[in-house]
């Protein structure tokens, strides 16, 4: 299988945090694709036309999209590493999951405004909405579902990937501040084996 793939992105070291626990990683090769919203490339819109990373091209040619159908995939290929629950509580999970996910895609489109936007029109008010979200789930996450995290350790994982983009592309912003809970989270569990395998270098 082919991984279309970018070192920096947090939707993509989440699937290779899928593949490290679900031991699969030898099945798949990584190929590095450079996207934004304003240039998808040559390849990646031929298997995603969405243009986006991260893509994964299954064995027999067939592409699948996005971070949450891929890691969906390699817990069905790898159902003793236990990624997700099998009984009633998988619509928690797929809820706390949603909700890191939705602090990636904040996080993503705020490093886009700062990174793609010509520095007179970045859009102050925008950044600050974002980040209000990404607070907001923060403060939720560790109001709801802190035992979940412990309970589904995939989750646990992910989330710590989310925060570690968080430090990357907008570590201004002190999201330990007010988050003490989370802040344990990651110093307890950052040292995790496919934490450090999957974390992306400066
Ligand atoms: N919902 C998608 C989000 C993926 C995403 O936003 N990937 C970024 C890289 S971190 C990307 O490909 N951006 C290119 C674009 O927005 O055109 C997922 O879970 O995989």
């Amino acid at each position: 299988m082919i991984l279309y793939s970018n070192s920096p992105s947090p939707f993509v070291r989440k699937v290779l945090i899928a593949l490290h626990e679900t031991g699969l990683q030898d099945r798949v090769e990584l190929q590095t694709a450079a996207v934004s919203p304003l240039n998808s490339g040559d390849i990646v819109p031929s298997a995603n036309p969405l243009g986006k990373i991260p893509c994964l091209v299954r064995d027999d040619g067939k592409p699948i999209y996005d971070s949450r159908v891929i890691t969906k995939y390699l817990a069905s290929l790898a159902p003793q590493a236990k990624l997700y629950p099998l009984d009633d509580t998988i619509w928690d999970v797929v809820t706390l999951e949603a909700t890191i996910d939705g602090i990636m895609d904040a996080a993503v489109s705020m490093a886009y405004e700062k990174r793609l936007r010509p520095a007179e029109l970045v859009f102050e008010d925008w950044l600050d909405g974002q980040w209000a979200k990404i607070d907001r789930a923060l403060s939720h996450i560790e109001m709801k579902w802190m035992p979940t995290l412990s309970e589904t350790p995939f989750m646990g994982l992910i989330l710590v990937a989310a925060l570690e983009y968080i430090d990357l592309r907008h570590d201004d912003r002190k999201w330990r501040d007010g988050h003490s809970m989370l802040a344990d989270w990651h110093a307890a569990n950052k040292d995790a084996p496919s934490l450090v395998a999957t974390r992306p270098q400066p």
